[in-house]
C-alpha cells in the first residue's frame, strides 16, 4: 500500500494550485456577481493542458488519469465551485461520454479540441419529466439515411450556454424505452464562428441560488441533423454510455467538494486565530476547537475515499459503490463545514463580501446535480445487497 502521490501528480497539482490562486481566484467575485464566467480563466486552463487531465495523451490530455483529474477538482473546488463546475461539466461527463462511448475517429476528430480547450464540452441528459428518472428522457432521435434527426429539448444543461460539443442522450425506439431504445450521440451544437448550428437553441439561462460563474440552461433541438456515425458506444445502448460516465463524474464531483470542505476549515482556522471576543482568540474556544476537529475528521475520511475511488478506477476495479460514497458524503460534508464556516465568521461570514458567502450558496447544489443524494443512498445500497446475492430493484 502507498498512500504518497506520484511525482508526476505532485506537479500537477503544483501546477494547478498555481493557476487557481493566480488566474482564478481574481476572476472569482467578477464571475459570481455578473453571472458571466471567465472566458480567459477558461482559455488559459486550456493553454496549459487542464482541460483534458485525465484523457491519454495520443487524444491531447495530459495522461494524468482519474487521480490527476480529482487532484484538478480538488484544487479548483477550493478556490472557485463554479470554475469546478464548468470544468467538471466539461471533462468528467461532457468528454468523458465521448472518451468511453466514442469509436476511435470519434475520440481523435472530438477529444484534441476538447483537451485544448478550444471548445467546450457539456452533458445533455435531463428533461423535464426525466431528473431522477433519468430513463423517462424523450428527445427523439430518428433515423434518415445515414444521419439521425433530433427533436425535443433538455434543461438543466451545465455549460449550455457555452459548449459547441454536446454528449446527448435520445431516444431511438419508444416502444424500447430508454432501456435498449436510447442511443447516445456527441453533437456539434455550434459552428466554426460561434453560432449555433442549424435547428439548435441554447434555451432560457437559469437563474440559479449559488454557482453563478458556472452558466446552466435549457437547450433545444428542432430537427437537428446528426451523422449515424456520430452515436457513442451501440444504438439503442446509450443509456449505459451516460450511467458510467456519471458514476465516474461522481467520483470527481467528490473532490471537488473535499476542495470546497477544506477551504471552510482553512477559513475558521484563520479567522479564529485572529478574532478575540472575551478577551481571548476564538481559536482557545471549546467550541471551536470541536468543530474543527469533527471538520478536519470528516475531511480526512472524504479525502481516503475520493483518492482510494480515484486509484480503482485507474485501476480497472469496480467502483460504482464507492462513487455514489464520494458524491453523498462529499457533498454533505462540504455543506456541514461551510454552514459552520458562516456561523464561526458570524455577519462577517453572512456579508457579500466575504467569499465564505458564495461558497454557501454554491454547496446546496452538490447535494442535488449529477444524481440527488437520494439517488446515491439507492445505488449503494443496491450494490451492497448485490454483493449478499440479493436484488432489491427488478
Ligand atoms: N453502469 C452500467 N450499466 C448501468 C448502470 C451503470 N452504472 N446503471 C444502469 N445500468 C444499466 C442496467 O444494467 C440496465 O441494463 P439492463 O436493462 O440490460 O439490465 C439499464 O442500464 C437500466 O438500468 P436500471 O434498470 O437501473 O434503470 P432505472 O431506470 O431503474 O434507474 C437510475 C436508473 C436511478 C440509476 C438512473 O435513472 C439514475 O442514475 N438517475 C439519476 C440521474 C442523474 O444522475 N441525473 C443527473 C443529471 S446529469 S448531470
Amino acid at each position: 500500500m502507498d498512500f504518497e502521490f506520484s511525482r508526476e501528480h505532485q506537479a500537477l497539482r503544483r501546477l494547478i494550485r498555481e493557476f487557481a490562486e493566480e488566474e482564478v481566484r481574481p476572476a472569482t467575485r467578477q464571475a459570481d456577481r455578473s453571472s458571466q464566467p471567465s472566458l480567459e480563466v477558461l482559455q488559459k486552463a486550456g493553454e496549459i493542458g487542464l482541460m483534458g487531465v485525465p484523457f491519454p495523451r495520443e487524444y491531447g490530455g495530459l495522461g494524468a488519469g482519474e487521480t490527476g483529474y480529482c487532484i484538478l477538482m480538488e484544487e479548483l473546488g477550493r478556490v472557485d465551485t463554479s470554475v469546478a463546475s464548468i470544468i467538471g461539466a466539461h471533462i468528467g461527463i461532457g468528454a468523458m461520454a465521448i472518451y468511453l462511448g466514442g469509436s476511435p475517429s470519434l475520440r481523435e476528430k472530438y477529444l484534441p479540441d476538447l483537451c485544448s480547450g478550444k471548445k467546450i464540452a457539456a452533458f445533455a441528459l435531463t428533461e423535464e419529466q426525466a431528473g431522477s428518472d433519468a430513463a423517462s428522457i424523450k428527445l427523439r432521435a430518428t433515423k434518415e439515411g445515414d444521419s439521425y434527426i433530433l427533436d425535443g429539448s433538455k434543461m438543466w444543461i451545465t455549460n449550455g450556454p457555452l459548449a459547441s460539443t454536446m454528449s446527448v442522450l435520445a431516444v431511438t425506439d419508444p416502444a424500447l424505452g430508454a432501456r435498449g431504445g436510447a442511443t447516445a450521440f456527441v453533437v456539434e451544437t455550434r459552428n466554426g464562428t460561434g453560432r449555433p448550428t442549424e435547428g439548435f437553441s441554447p434555451g432560457k439561462f437559469e437563474h440559479k441560488m449559488g454557482l453563478h460563474g458556472s452558466p446552466t440552461s435549457a437547450i433545444s433541438f428542432d430537427n437537428v441533423r446528426v451523422p449515424a456515425a456520430n452515436v457513442l458506444g451501440q444504438v439503442g445502448l446509450g443509456f449505459v454510455v451516460f450511467m458510467q460516465t456519471l458514476d465516474i463524474g461522481r467520483v470527481s464531483l467528490g473532490a471537488a467538494t473535499l476542495g470546497g470542505a477544506q477551504a471552510s476549515l482553512q477559513q475558521i482556522l484563520e479567522w479564529a486565530a485572529l478574532r478575540e471576543q472575551f478577551g481571548k482568540p476564538l481559536a482557545q474556544a471549546q467550541s471551536i476547537q470541536f468543530m474543527v476537529a469533527d471538520m478536519a475528521a470528516e475531511i480526512e475520511a472524504l479525502r481516503s475515499l475520493v483518492y482510494r475511488t480515484a486509484w480503482l478506477v485507474d485501476n480497472q476495479k469496480p467502483f460504482i459503490k464507492e462513487a455514489g460514497m464520494c458524491k453523498l458524503l462529499g457533498s454533505e460534508i462540504a455543506s456541514r463545514c461551510v454552514d459552520r464556516a458562516v456561523q464561526v465568521l458570524g455577519a462577517l461570514g453572512y456579508s457579500r463580501d466575504v467569499h465564505i458567502e458564495r461558497g454557501f450558496r454554491d454547496a446546496r447544489i452538490a447535494e442535488i446535480f449529477e444524481g440527488t443524494n437520494e439517488i446515491q443512498r439507492i445505488l449503494i445500497a443496491e450494490q451492497l445487497f448485490r454483493e449478499v446475492g440479493v436484488k432489491i430493484r427488478p
